[in-house]
């Protein structure tokens, strides 16, 4: 009873001050909170992995002219932006599967998506484990503990299935906490109307893009229906940076942001057409910010190539752990940190039902692509993807000859065997110069890198699916699920005959 009336006398003394010197109030609260949090420097850090899903770095830190994204800007202010970070694979199973593990999905047989490994390959979450690192990956329930790894995990392979965000006294430095957003994600860009108002119920009526007004890349024909699907791509973004903002500010409150490194990146590029399945920049290239209060310079910018590969190995040189000789990918932070690699590798295999092939290189300056099914167009259907109104559009149009030439480009009958793309002129990837003759010398340096890739990392690709199957590496997905799905696509050819 004492104690109660105290804590009542304690709250109105509070008000009163508050009434007369509110500045002095929150100065001072700002002061006791900074103070109350203990300095844990000399711990090992504990790392928050904030991911989201299919989008490229249109955002405000990165210079996006549409981008509504406070708090990662933010974020971005107080750490590093990597402006040269990629995945490996354009798509969500295939790349988290390399983020996990830390090795090519083409070197794993994680490469098809979706295929299911026979076997659990090791995962950089069972070394920091036994490194005393609590592991806390929230449920798969809502998309926050997301897996899909093309692989099943065993039973107790993380410490704890919560959302941390709700409740974060579960947290036990040293800890790893992961947390997927998934507002961004491909299909909530052609969500109902509902589930539109439902994702973005936080943004304001100025946070909102107007369809007018959102700029399209180049390569989508200008329809109504493709810059509706651009304002919501944004908004989507938009909404998914409150949910930043709110992981960052809980950090803030639990006093565990000083000793904690905050890691926020997306698992491939747009969920856009062209752009997600795609090994181009536009699937490829990620926003990647980390934030390390006291060791990363605040608002520092790096443009060495870095790859979402290498996040396991820098996870675990930072926690102090040894490498594991069978991952792929360098240490990019931290005392350890490697020297940057000349090239960054991906790989573009099965899409659903649509077969294909595609190898990818990057260096600083060049994209080099390697087509290993010519014969085959970029745009087979995929009734997934068909999903997205752009896709419906663009389809549509090129059927009634209404694309102009780099509208087109994507709707060919064919592929060319090899394409270059300089990116610092042609961000688009556009114009290809694998014919120019003064880029020979770029392509034969880049082909060669590849194929040297493809030999040392023995890239499962140049094996079919069905052989996959047979050796025992993954299981059969295509007879039944995959050959289904591609009866239902519709009778027409996806591209219209060549001119
Ligand atoms: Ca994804």
């Amino acid at each position: 009873m004492l104690k109660t009336e105290k804590h009542d006398r304690v709250d109105s003394d509070e008000e009163g001050i508050a009434m007369k010197f509110p500045q002095l109030y929150w100065l001072v609260g700002a002061v006791l909170w900074v103070c109350t949090c203990p300095l844990l420097a000399s711990e090992k850090p504990n790392f928050v992995l904030i991911t989201c899903e299919d989008i490229s770095p249109h955002l405000g830190c990165y210079g996006d002219p549409d981008a509504i994204t406070p708090h990662l800007d933010r974020l971005a202010s107080q750490g590093v932006r990597f402006t040269q970070a990629f995945t490996h694979a354009p798509v969500c199973a295939p790349s988290r599967s390399g983020i996990i593990t830390g090795m090519y999905p083409t070197t794993l047989g994680t490469h098809h998506m979706r295929s299911k490994l026979v076997k659990t390959p090791p995962l950089f979450t069972d070394y920091l484990r036994k490194a005393g690192y609590q592991v806390v990956w929230p449920p798969a329930a809502g998309g926050i503990g997301k897996t899909d790894f093309n692989f099943d995990v065993p039973k107790g392979w993380v410490d704890l299935r919560v959302d941390w965000t709700a409740k974060p006294e579960v947290l036990r430095p040293p800890f790893f906490a992961i947390y997927n957003i998934t507002v961004t994600h491909e299909s909530q860009v052609r969500a109902s109307r509902y589930q539109y108002v439902r994702n973005t119920a936080r943004l304001t009526p100025q946070q909102r893009h107007d369809p007018n007004q959102v700029r399209i890349p180049p390569y989508y024909p200008d329809t109504w229906a493709v810059r509706d699907c651009m304002a919501v791509y944004h908004d989507n973004i938009t909404a998914m940076d409150y949910i930043v903002g709110d992981i960052l500010k809980l950090l803030d409150e639990k006093c565990l942001s000083q000793n904690t490194i905050v890691i926020f990146y997306s698992d491939h590029g747009a969920g856009l057409p062209r752009a997600k399945r795609w090994p181009y920049d536009s699937g490829l290239r990620v926003p990647l910010i980390v934030r390390w209060p006291g060791v990363i310079p605040a608002g520092s910018v790096r443009d060495d190539l870095v790859a979402l590969l290498d996040l396991a190995p820098t996870l675990l040189a930072l926690a102090g752990v040894d490498i594991p000789t069978h991952m792929q990918g360098r240490v990019f932070l931290g005392p350890k940190t490697q020297s940057p690699p000349e090239f960054l590798f991906a790989a573009r295999d099965r899409m659903d039902e649509a077969y294909d092939r595609i190898r990818s290189v990057r260096d600083k300056r060049y994209r080099y692509i390697r087509n290993f099914h010519p014969d085959l167009p970029y745009m087979q259907y995929i009734n997934y993807m068909d999903e997205m109104p752009i896709m419906r559009d663009w389809r549509r149009l090129a059927f009634e000859g209404r694309l102009n030439a780099t509208q087109k480009l994507f709707m060919a009958r064919t592929k060319p065997q090899e394409e270059l793309y300089d990116i610092s002129n042609d961000p688009y990837e556009i114009k290809n110069l694998a014919q120019s003759p003064e880029h020979q010398e770029v392509v034969r340096r880049m082909r060669e890198a590849l194929e040297r890739w493809i030999r040392e990392t023995k890239d499962l690709g140049e094996i079919p699916e069905a052989e996959l199957i047979r050796r025992g590496i993954v299981h059969d997905v295509l007879s039944q699920e995959y050959e289904a799905r591609r009866k239902l696509h519709p009778r027409t050819p996806p591209v219209p005959p060549e001119d």
